[in-house]
């Protein structure tokens, strides 16, 4: 009856579908009686991080903190799924180097930019393209996609329609058994 801890990093653009695989792994965890927290903007940038924005220093501090959040955890023996941007690639491979490499898997949510675009369920395109959101990922600021991720989900298919997040979230499950 032993659980070790590890961190699922989600990495990808607004919109990738980051959280809601997040959300799906999490009651798939939950229904093997494996015990999760998962931190994502929602949670993290209203509370802990309500002090920062989206400059590149920001960020970087965004993710460093939710870095040591997560070694928290994972030194208590849970499973964190962390649902961020993360745009730079040297912020995540810093969380990398402070968990150590058996206990940090990133996974990376591969989307064309114009899919996510072309849903903008929030409307955020559509407003970082008019100029009233500035820096916006995607569009007038960076993504660094990963090098050498664990997992790679094409998150959608050739003609641009979202993959099943159950399907998704099994890929990783696979991948922790
Ligand atoms: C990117 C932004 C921005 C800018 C607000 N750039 O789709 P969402 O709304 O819910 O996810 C995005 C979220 C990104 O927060 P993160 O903490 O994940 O970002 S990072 O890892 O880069 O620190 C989006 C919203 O915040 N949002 N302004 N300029 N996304």
């Amino acid at each position: 009856l032993q659980q070790r801890g590890c961190v699922i990093w989600f990495t990808g653009l607004s919109g990738s579908g980051k959280s809601t695989v997040a959300c799906t792994l999490e009651h798939a965890l939950f229904n093997r009686g494996v015990l999760t927290t998962l931190l994502d903007g929602d949670n993290i940038r209203h509370g802990l991080n309500c002090n920062l924005g989206f400059c590149e220093e920001d960020r970087a501090e965004n993710i460093r903190r939710v870095g040591e959040v997560t070694k928290l955890f994972v030194d208590s023996g849970l499973i964190a799924l962390a649902s961020f941007i993360s745009p730079y690639r040297r912020d995540r491979d810093n969380v990398r180097a402070r968990l150590g490499p058996r206990d940090f898997i990133e996974v990376y949510l591969k989307i064309p930019l114009e899919v996510c675009e072309a849903r903008d369920a929030k409307g955020l395109y559509k407003l970082a393209r008019a100029g009233k959101i500035k820096g916006f990922t995607g569009i007038d600021d960076p993504y660094e996609a990963p090098e050498n991720p664990e997992i790679t989900l094409e998150a959608c298919s050739a003609d641009g329609r979202p993959q099943c997040p159950e399907s998704m979230a099994r890929t990783i499950l696979t991948y922790l058994e």
